[in-house]
């Protein structure tokens, strides 16, 4: 059954795969699925044939056969339950591997956004410098729980699982923040996830759209 992803058709990252489609293409390689991504505008994103598959107008969303899903998170979790290769089989590690999904969806992703929103739409402001100690103390007080469970292992949960393909893509939007320079083994990680070679298909073909729309002018 063919599945269809939707990405940004003009990703404001420039291709640093940053959009939350990333996260399901690096699950839809790691477990060796074909897919096909259909590109969409802001405007399209707005159209109600559009809210019908995404009812809060993002990317992306998911298309496979009958089932139309939204939400990354849900989107990634589907996919590790139905193939091999990003659950761990014992119930309990399994139980606990989903857990880091949540965790870097619902614990540690959102102070990252806070900041990355403060910097977009505040930091002409005169109170911006004054908050961010506070934005990069919330994310700090996440990154040093984190490091700790993390310790030395190379994953959160044994081996990669869909738990570490969810926190890299969270983490890795720290990168130009200069926080991660004090967590040395968060961002050996990052680097860790960032070497897998599905990482590196999902990468290349998402920067591939940003490279042909740039061509395109
Ligand atoms: N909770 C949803 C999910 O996980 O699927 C959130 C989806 C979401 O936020 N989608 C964003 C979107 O469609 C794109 S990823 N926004 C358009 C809109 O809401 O109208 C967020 C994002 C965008 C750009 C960058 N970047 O340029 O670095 C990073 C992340």
């Amino acid at each position: 059954m063919t599945i269809t992803i939707t990405a940004f058709e003009s990703s404001p990252d420039r291709g640093q795969g940053l959009a939350r489609d990333f996260r399901v293409r690096w699950a839809l390689e790691e477990v060796g699925q074909p897919y096909e991504v259909r590109l969409v505008s802001f405007a399209e994103m707005k159209r109600p044939t559009y809210l019908a598959e995404q009812p809060f107008g993002q990317i992306p969303a998911y298309e496979e056969g009958d089932l139309i899903l939204f939400e990354s998170g849900a989107i990634v979790l589907h996919i590790a339950e139905r193939h091999p290769g990003l659950l761990p089989d014992d119930p309990d590690a399994r139980a606990r591997a989903i857990a880091w999904l949540f965790a870097a969806l619902n614990t540690v992703e959102p102070p990252i956004v806070e900041r990355t929103m403060a910097w977009l739409l505040e930091r002409e402001k005169n109170w911006y410098e004054a908050r961010l100690p506070l934005l990069d103390g919330n994310i700090r007080a996440r990154l040093d729980r984190l490091a700790a469970s993390l310790g030395d292992a190379d994953w959160l949960e044994g081996g990669f699982s869909a738990g570490d393909l969810m926190m890299v893509t969270v983490l890795r939007r720290l990168e130009s923040s200069g926080i991660l320079a004090d967590y040395p083994s968060l961002t050996a990680y990052i680097v860790r996830g960032e070497a897998r070679p599905a990482y590196q298909r999902a990468f290349a073909d998402q920067l591939a759209v940003f490279e042909k729309s740039r061509a395109q002018g």
